[in-house]
């Protein structure tokens, strides 16, 4: 077992579980320290054990007490009411799995009340046969379970900006949720209305008032896109495209048609207003890039961030999550010292690919102010970039795929503050 280095540094897990239970109660757990137990503990009966408790129900909430975990910094365009985002907060989570209820939501004209049972889904355009599906039909194909992230390609807008916004990371990254996702693969439904072969895309178009609408290359449709009916087991949330959305691994979450009407095989692109005008990323030299799908390579310390500071120095565990839209996580480093020294995270199990990664790094704390970091490596070697490389790359005329290294710096009383580093 190796011994910490300095006062402040990054431990492996054995030395932090052996030392927190070392020296539980000699105050190096600070406040959150275990007090040690009396012959009087337990020492009485609490009140909720002197009588019978609340009846059963018939869908469950969060416990009372968690009443303030909610979505956060939920906005909509003046003069709307569902036009905007919520955002999840993300440093009030655990795992890898986002709650239904506390997932993101992007909505280009609000969520509209789609009655399933007169819902259709149209595929048309170069097929043999055109064909209606309605909600039922779909239920009857073979479904596949995946567990995927969904990010926004806006997602961390706000640190494109001149200064750090000082905001919780779940209010600047908290467009990037992940659910198990279960339906039927594009794929046997195109094949079912026999594609053209020589049909390169496809159009997807939403049921809404935007009646948003993206171009998704066929190759994209044909392997792991699906038309997504459960969303953590249960039938999608209206938020979410109740009843049906086109889910599409890893890309940009704007390319994933919620509340699904239509899909059109066609020669070419189609050029929507949703694919120029808007998700489009004005680059520097005011030219505009086009058509970029996958989320690249992120990771963000969800656990100290704002508003999750630290009580006292100490034995911590640092935890945050990373992600790839062109693949899987194959490694988080973290840094406690400013990224002077970076140490190889513990990647939580299951490590899927497009995923939500839990990464778990044990830390000693002094006390001194320092900068925490995390910074992630997919399995096509894509290494996170320092907010300077993605500045110099892309410019900030673009709001769109701000992937860069996030510092947190934890001043002496134990704050936390979003830094530029
Ligand atoms: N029909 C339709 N689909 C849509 C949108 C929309 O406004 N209308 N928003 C898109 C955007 S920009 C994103 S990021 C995701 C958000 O999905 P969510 O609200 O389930 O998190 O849905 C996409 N699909
Ligand atoms: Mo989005």
């Amino acid at each position: 077992m190796s011994e910490p280095r300095s006062s402040d540094e990054t431990l492996d897990r054995r030395a932090f579980l052996t030392k927190s239970i070392a020296v539980a109660g000699a105050g190096v757990l600070g406040a959150a320290a275990p007090s040690p137990a009396t012959a009087n503990d337990p020492p009485e009966t609490p009140p909720w054990m002197k009588a019978p408790g609340a009846p059963l129900g018939p869908y469950g909430q969060p416990a009372k007490y968690e009443a303030k975990v909610t979505r956060t910094l939920i906005r909509s365009q003046p003069g709307t009411t569902g036009t905007g985002a919520s955002r999840t907060p993300l440093e009030s989570l655990e795992g890898m799995i986002t709650p239904s209820g506390l997932h993101f939501e992007r909505h280009h004209s609000g969520i509209p009340d789609i009655d399933p049972d007169k819902h259709r889904v149209l595929i048309h355009g170069m097929v043999e046969r055109p064909l209606v599906f309605t909600v039922d039909a779909l239920m009857r194909y073979p479904m596949v379970s995946r567990i995927h992230f969904l990010e926004c390609a806006g997602n961390s807008a706000p640190m494109y900006g001149a200064t750090p916004p000082a905001l919780t990371c779940g209010q600047v990254h908290g467009l990037v949720s992940c659910s198990e996702w279960t339906g039927v693969p594009l794929r046997i439904l195109l094949q079912e209305a026999g594609v053209d072969p020589k049909a390169g895309w496809i159009l997807a178009e939403g049921a809404d008032a935007a009646a948003m609408s993206r171009s998704v290359p066929m190759a994209k449709a044909m392997d792991d896109a699906m038309l997504a009916l459960y969303q953590n087991g249960e039938r999608l949330r209206p938020e979410n495209g109740y009843p049906v959305r086109l889910f599409l691994p890893g890309y940009e979450g704007n390319m994933s048609v919620k509340w699904l009407r239509r899909i059109k095989v066609t020669p070419t692109a189609t050029m929507t207003k949703d694919e120029t005008s808007k998700y489009s990323d004005l680059q520097a030299d005011g030219k505009a890039l086009m058509f970029t799908y996958p989320m690249d390579v992120k990771s963000v310390i969800t656990r100290p961030s704002p508003g999750v500071g630290l009580k006292g120095a100490g034995l911590y565990e640092i935890s945050g999550i990373a992600w790839s839209g062109n693949g899987t996580i194959t490694r988080v480093d973290v840094s406690t010292d400013g990224g002077r020294e970076w140490t190889a995270a513990e990647l939580v199990p299951p490590v899927l690919p497009r995923a939500i990664t839990r990464f778990r790094q044990a830390w000693r704390w002094n006390g001194a102010v320092t900068t925490i970091m995390s910074r992630a490596t997919d399995d096509v070697r894509q290494v996170q970039p320092t907010r300077e490389q993605l500045v110099r790359e892309h410019g900030t005329n673009v709001i769109f795929h701000y992937t860069a290294i996030q510092a947190w710096r934890v001043e002496a009383n134990g704050e936390v503050k979003n830094v530029y580093a």
